[in-house]
């Protein structure tokens, strides 16, 4: 009898640490370092170089107007995926679907792997998260909060630029389609102080969103193909029109 009872015991421990398995294997599934390692290197190739400020002027012209961004339809549930920062504050990441209740994407966006890392950050490297699927037409906002050592930044910064300190845009974006796969992608790069104060890289959070779409901004003047990383060199070379000038 007690041997049953000890067998009825491993069992649902058996079955209860299978079940914690799977639930800690659907977790870690998405990562697109992991799946993608191509794709997710190129989103890596575009994230700005650290204190390198992007002009206004540039960030006028960078290709998608962040604040248009939306559910790009099918079936496909919308995922974000975690691809680096350069941030000494820890960030909160939210989002909001057709203005609804806030809801979470990252607590915490830090890393031991990322360009200025934290020991005990938790994401990896190309992290994902699915924010579900949606119906109908849906824009979808980005917030993103800084934290640090208990304190919380009264500002929320907005995809919406005109509900931030002075007005400032915090959000770029550039659309990828994805030929291999037929799906469309948003890379955003994110600058977490504000006003002028800030150094305006745009790097502090840098995601990359599976399943949404974005209006793009001053296309005449975009050339192509346009790249985060082709507006380092503008704004390289910005800079050192500036020296000149000095
Ligand atoms: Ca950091
Ligand atoms: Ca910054």
């Amino acid at each position: 009898m007690k041997f049953s009872i000890v067998k009825t015991l491993t069992t649902s421990f058996v079955v209860a640490t299978a079940l914690l398995t799977a639930g800690t294997a659907q977790a870690q599934t998405l990562n697109l370092k992991q799946d993608n390692p191509s794709l997710y290197n190129t989103f890596n190739s575009w994230v700005n170089a650290e204190r390198l400020t992007i002009p206004e002027n540039i960030v006028s012209t960078i290709q998608l107007d962040p604040a248009t961004l939306r559910w790009a339809g099918g079936a496909d549930p919308i995922e974000v995926y975690f691809i680096n920062e350069a941030a000494a504050y820890r960030n909160i990441l939210e989002f909001t679907a057709n203005g609804g209740p806030r809801q979470m994407v990252f607590s915490d966006v830090s890393s031991p792997d990322s360009i200025r890392p934290e020991a005990d950050g938790p994401l990896a490297l190309g992290q994902g998260v699915s924010l579900g699927s949606f119906t109908g037409d849906t824009q979808i906002d980005f917030l993103l909060t800084p934290t640090f050592n208990g304190w919380t930044s009264r500002h929320t910064f907005s995809t919406q630029a005109e509900k931030n300190p002075l007005g400032l845009p915090h959000f770029i974006a550039k659309s990828f389609f994805d030929a291999a796969t037929n799906e469309n992608w948003v890379v955003i790069g994110i600058e977490d102080i504000d006003g002028l104060k800030s150094d305006r890289d745009f790097n502090d959070v840098v995601i990359a969103v599976r399943g949404i779409v974005g209006t793009p901004i001053h296309q005449e003047k975009v050339p192509e193909p346009m790249t985060l990383l082709g507006l380092i060199g503008i704004a390289a070379l910005g800079a050192t029109k500036v020296r000149r000038q000095a």
